[in-house]
């Protein structure tokens, strides 16, 4: 039976040695309180780090993985230098700042760097010990982001899903990190990358093409021989929990006894980890700012500031800790009375009944974190409204804000524009609240925790279900032997070649692109073959073929079909063609060259080509959307048709296509084999005309007419030197 291995740096549950004995609790932090409604359970298993280093473990590593396992885990054990360094220092001081987009917080360090690739390592080690072959795994966060490769190597067809929940920053910034091909190489090893939002997978696959240089399309990359799929799935809460824990004794029991100590004052609540990144001392400076500006709110309103530590062995933490104090201090000092404490501060976690509590009393909750991947309070808050009062005021820079629009959204830097909406807050009318939070209720209660694993997990087994298709039109051995069997007994043999990415590699010169010492000997061979005859169908004009090819003895089409040379013979046209569009054409693709730069335009005899190989990634693919809708309206009364071909779109004669000159040749004979290989969208027209029995080979692993996938010009090189070499051999 297949099984769900959850890996995250920590365990749902923290094991704490304390007179020798270990106690175990539960865990804090957005990912294990979200995921810990649903899991562990029977099906599944969690593999992390159990909170404890290794030296206080030692000799009791046995019975930890024991007690462990009956709670479905799987423990990883670290010791207390790695801890230092591989989660305080390189997850911590490293990735958490910049991927926040702190960066005069962030440390590059070489021995952060060296644990953190150590750590993942050892994580490695512990998923291969545990999983079997049709497990799948879900690799959570920013401390694991080199184990999905790491994974892959050790387990090529295991099923690995990678979910970051902080935010992807841009690539202008990711590009800062000195590791940041490893990074991006080992988040790639997972079949399925998930994030919160789109603006962070808009940014991944940003850095990935600036940084690795690979495209994507559709919402896929295609790293070697994979695909992988990168999407949007913002991590819901466990709503019925939530909706209905008001109902729990326990909580009850706090609301009196908050009640009692604020007595009736209106409540704003603030609850975070306490982290710079969640704003809190700017929050604390806006709700001075706000008693300040509102005078008439005064010993009517109470903030309470509930801040759970956290990493507290990092000395901006401690810096944070001492600033809040010192705020509350200062704002409690300056407008607190004896009956009133302007800021109720509590730091520390509260049990899960107060937090309820705190989220069904509050009339307002003030989310404004600086840069928040997702955050759950802002959920949980909305959810656990039974009577649909309360308003939300959300910071847009927290990916809950691209949920939750009904919520007052603010910028966390604009100091007034929150006091603003604090006051806003406070004066709505209850129906208006009530309205708003129905809605967000609804969305949160059909998107709930439950939906967001089945969304994922769902994803990732569909990948793995294409991939299973793709993999039994990817050309194996057998096939090949298959093949290489049926050319020997063959007496009439057509071989249609494409030229550019099928026979030559791209170059960013596509005058450079000329073919080397190994192909030319290559065909070379294959045409003194008694019975083969090799045509090179291309798009390239009949000059540069001309210069290229044309000594060999082999048929060549230039300009996707305008041309065509039979072996021995002239150039001659496949049927008179017009040019008189151009006119109207060139100055369009001239204009959209002009805007691109590093993009350029070519003419061919009865074709215009508009290149952006060399051009800035993202400038290049809005332009050639746009250039493409021009086109397309601009040639809707005239002959001609828009191709588009590798980092190219051509215009030219509808009539003309690869098709009708792979056509010319097949009509000749009664050929007995007939092979084609071609790498982009112009070669499909060659595959549809194949009679059926012969061989189709896109290069590359996209969908195709064709019948198998190769994939680079090398497996083209090497298919063509075996059906070379069988030949001598029969
Ligand atoms: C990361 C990302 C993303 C908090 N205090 C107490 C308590 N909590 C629970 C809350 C909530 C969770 O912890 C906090 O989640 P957040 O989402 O707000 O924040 P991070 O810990 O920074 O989490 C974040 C998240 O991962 C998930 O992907 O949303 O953007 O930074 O569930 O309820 N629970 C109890 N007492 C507390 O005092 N019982």
């Amino acid at each position: 039976m297949s099984r769900l291995l959850i890996v995250s740096n920590r365990l749902p549950i923290t094991l704490i040695r304390r007179e020798g004995k270990m106690r175990a609790e539960p865990s804090q932090g957005g990912l294990v309180t979200g995921l810990g409604s649903v899991y562990p359970s029977s099906d599944s298993i969690w593999i992390g780090w159990c909170g404890t280093a290794l030296e206080r473990l030692r000799g009791q590593e046995e019975l930890v993985q024991e007690m462990l396992r009956e709670k479905h885990c799987h423990g990883v054990f670290l010791s207390q230098y790695d801890i230092e360094n591989y989660y305080f220092g390189f997850s911590n001081k490293t990735i958490w700042p910049l991927f926040h987009y702190f960066l005069l917080y962030t440390i590059y360090n070489k021995h952060f760097w060296e644990a953190y690739v150590r750590v993942n390592k050892i994580f490695c080690d512990e998923v291969v010990k545990v999983a079997n072959e049709d497990d799948v795994i879900w690799i959570h966060d920013y401390h694991l982001m080199l184990l999905p490769r790491l994974v892959r190597e050790r387990l090529p067809n295991a099923a690995i899903g990678f979910f970051l929940h902080i935010p992807f920053v841009s690539s202008e910034v990711f590009r800062l990190l000195p590791w940041r091909e490893d990074i991006l190489e080992g988040i790639l090893g997972a079949d399925l990358v998930g994030f919160h939002t789109f603006d962070y997978v808009r940014h991944f696959a940003e850095s990935v093409r600036r940084i690795l240089g690979l495209e994507h399309d559709l919402g896929y990359i295609a790293i070697g021989d994979r695909n992988v799929r990168v999407d949007a799935f913002p991590m819901g809460i466990d709503y019925t929990k939530y909706s209905t824990a008001g109902e729990l004794p326990g909580v009850k029991a706090h609301i009196k006894r908050i009640r009692k100590r604020v007595g009736d004052h209106r409540i704003i609540l603030s609850i975070d980890r306490l982290d710079y990144t969640k704003g809190i001392p700017e929050r604390l400076e806006v709700f001075d700012l706000f008693m300040e500006k509102n005078p008439e709110f005064r010993e009517k309103v109470t903030l309470i500031l509930v801040a759970i530590p956290s990493r507290t062995g990092v000395e901006h933490y401690r810096m944070l800790k001492r600033r809040v104090d010192e705020l509350v201090g200062r704002i409690n000092g300056k407008y607190g009375s004896i009956g009133w404490m302007p800021v109720w501060y509590l730091y520390r976690a509260v049990p899960f009944e107060m937090l309820i509590a705190l989220y069904t009393l509050a009339d307002v909750a003030l989310v404004t974190p600086l840069r928040d991947g997702m955050n759950l309070i802002a959920k949980e808050f909305v959810a656990s409204k039974r009577d649909g009062t309360g308003v939300l005021v959300l910071s847009e820079l927290a990916g809950a804000a691209k949920e939750l629009g009904e919520a007052i959204i603010v910028n966390p830097n604009n100091k007034e524009q929150i006091v603003a909406a604090i006051r806003e807050a406070l004066m709505m009318p209850k129906e208006e609240q009530i309205e708003r939070n129905r809605r967000m209720q609804q969305r949160l209660a059909r998107y709930s925790i439950g939906g967001w694993v089945g969304d994922f997990i769902g994803c990732l087994e569909k990948i793995k279900a294409r991939q299973r298709e793709l993999a039994i039109t990817r050309l194996s051995e057998d096939l090949i032997a298959r093949m290489v069997d049926d050319y020997r007994k063959s007496k009439d043999r057509l071989i249609l070649l494409d030229y550019d990415g099928t026979l030559v590699p791209f170059s960013d010169h596509p005058r450079r692109a000329r073919p080397d010492n190994d192909v030319i000997p290559l065909i070379e061979t294959l045409v003194k073959i008694p019975g083969n005859e090799v045509v090179i169908i291309s798009g390239r004009d009949r000059e540069t073929l001309e210069e290229w090819l044309g000594n060999l003895d082999v048929g060549l089409v230039a300009e996707h079909g305008v041309w065509i040379k039979e072996r021995g013979s002239d150039w001659q046209m496949i049927e008179r063609l017009s040019n008189d569009w151009k006119d109207e054409i060139r100055p369009v693709l001239e204009l959209y060259a002009d805007r691109t730069p590093g993009a350029s335009v070519e003419e061919k005899g009865y074709s215009l080509s508009w290149h952006y190989r060399r051009a800035d990634p993202g400038l290049a693919s809005v332009r050639a959307r746009e250039l493409r809708e021009d086109l397309t309206n601009l040639t809707c009364n005239l002959s001609v048709g828009i191709l588009e071909g590798s980092k190219v779109i051509e215009v030219k004669d509808v009539n003309v296509n690869k098709g009708r000159a792979a056509d010319h040749w097949l009509g000749k004979k009664d050929w007995d084999f007939v092979i084609a290989i071609g790498d982009d969208w112009t070669d499909e027209d060659m595959f549809a005309v194949l009679p059926e029995s012969a061989y189709s080979i896109r290069v590359g692993m996209s969908v195709s007419k064709a019948k198998y996938n190769v994939n680079s010009y090398r497996d083209v090189r090497a298919l063509l030197t075996r059906l070379r070499d069988a030949y001598a051999q029969s």
